[in-house]
Parts: C-alpha cells; sequence; structure tokens
C-alpha cells in the first residue's frame, strides 16, 4: 500500500514541481511508463519481486538526477522546484524501504502486513515520520519564499549623483566591466533577469558587502567609494563559475 501510495505521491510532487503546469508531463511523461507498468504489475500479482520492482520503479527517476536533485534543493530556481523536489525525495524515502522490506518478507515465505498491521509496525512509523518532514519542509519553503518576495530591499534617503545599470542573466553580469566616479554617491541599479537567486558581493576594507538579487526583481545599491582602485564583485552561489565583475573607480 505505500507502494501506491508513494506512486500517488511522485505524481503530486511532478506536479508541484511544474507549478501545476501539465507541460512537465509531456517532458518526464516518458519517465513514467516504468513506474506505471510496475504498480500496475504489482496490484495484479502482488509476488515478492513485484514489490521490489515496483519500489525501484518509483525512486529511479529521482535517483537518476540525484545530482541536479542536491543542487535544486541547495540553490532552487524556484519555490514550486524546492517543494516538488522534496516531496519527490519522499516518494523515494517511501518506495525504496517499503518495496526491498516485501520484497525480503514475501522471500522468506510470510504474508505481507495488512494496512492496518503496517501503520501500527515500525516502517508505519517511519513512513509518517518522512511524510511530516517532507511536507514541514515543502510548507516553510513556501512561507519563506513568500516573505522574502514581499520584502524587496529598499533604498535610502540619498539621492544618488549618478546611476550605473547592471544585469544578471545565463549566470553572469551585464556589463562585468563597470565605472563609478569617486567621491560620487552612486546607485547601482541591478536587475535580476534569471529565475535563480544571485547576489552582488564585494570586498572593502576587509569587510564583505553582499545584496541578495531576488529572481525577476531590481535591485537598488547605493555606493560611495573614497579611493580611486579596482574592486572586484561576484555573486556568492555562482563565482566559481565565472559570475564575477570589476568595478573601476576612477
Ligand atoms: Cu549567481
Amino acid at each position: 500500500m505505500i507502494i501506491v501510495m508513494a506512486f500517488v505521491e511522485l505524481l503530486i510532487a511532478l506536479l508541484v514541481t511544474g507549478a501545476f503546469s501539465p507541460i512537465l508531463f509531456l517532458f518526464v511523461g516518458p519517465f513514467l511508463i516504468p513506474p506505471i507498468v510496475l504498480v500496475g504489475i504489482l496490484l495484479w500479482r502482488p509476488r515478492p519481486w513485484a514489490h521490489l520492482a515496483a519500489g525501484i520503479g518509483i525512486s529511479y527517476l529521482f535517483i537518476l538526477f540525484l545530482p541536479f536533485v542536491i543542487a535544486g534543493l541547495a540553490n532552487p530556481s524556484n519555490p514550486y522546484e524546492y517543494a516538488g523536489t522534496v516531496l519527490g525525495l519522499l516518494s523515494v524515502a517511501w518506495a525504496l524501504p517499503a518495496g526491498v522490506l516485501a520484497f525480503l518478507r514475501g522471500r522468506k515465505g510470510r504474508p505481507q502486513l495488512s494496512p492496518r498491521e503496517g501503520w501500527h509496525s515500525w516502517q508505519g512509523v517511519y513512513s509518517v515520520g518522512v511524510a511530516l518532514l517532507a511536507i514541514g519542509a515543502a510548507l516553510t519553503s513556501a512561507a519563506a519564499w513568500s516573505y522574502a518576495a514581499s520584502h524587496p530591499s529598499t533604498g535610502v534617503d540619498f539621492e544618488p549623483q549618478a546611476s550605473v545599470t547592471l544585469t544578471t542573466e545565463n549566470f553572469m553580469f551585464s556589463p562585468s566591466a563597470l565605472t563609478v566616479a569617486r567621491q560620487t554617491l552612486t546607485e547601482i541599479v541591478i536587475t535580476n533577469r534569471d529565475g535563480t537567486l544571485h547576489t552582488f558581493t564585494y570586498e572593502l576594507g576587509g569587510k564583505l558587502y553582499t545584496h541578495d538579487l531576488v529572481p525577476y526583481t531590481t535591485t537598488r545599491v547605493l555606493v560611495f567609494f573614497d579611493a580611486a582602485g579596482t574592486i572586484p564583485f561576484w555573486c556568492i552561489p555562482h563565482r566559481d563559475s565565472g559570475m564575477t565583475g570589476e568595478m573601476t573607480v576612477a
């Protein structure tokens, strides 16, 4: 029964990941054929190996894409992706152990637990615990996102004397070289065209200054540099992949 629930849960997770748009199913549709067939076989002939096959069939998608799943959790491009991924991992956490345990149990010739017995076993407690954890993670991520989105960066009460614009797109700063006049109150207007959180970060006098660039929003940063020189800037999550630039104070 847990295996069937895990499969339904996988479908819900994919629905959430695709922001409730059916387009995602066009891409993942072919990948869903093995779990559909294997769960069908399990319901038709609940043999021991059918449990194992269905458990693996439901889990293989997320296990195959585990590197992307981990990257997606570390730096999700939108709240649906994060919540959907957490729910997807829930389907793996359910289906795989349930499939393996049912297989081992069946091979020893013992009958499968009824749903009623199952909920009172350690496996049932584990299933409920993992489910609560995943639902909690999905809800808190949604709450955190909506809080961040409703509290955009605000400016301060200075009229800037100069303005430079900067765009982040395709994980790059454009332009990557800025010129800021010395001893001039300058606003740097940064528009993030990516669906990913970037940062505008630089170090000056041993102190790190950093500003979050929320996806599809514009952030204003007010700077005043006393001395001429060059100040490198970067995006914290994507610095290693070359998301860097340089401000020349002239
Ligand atoms: Cu970035």
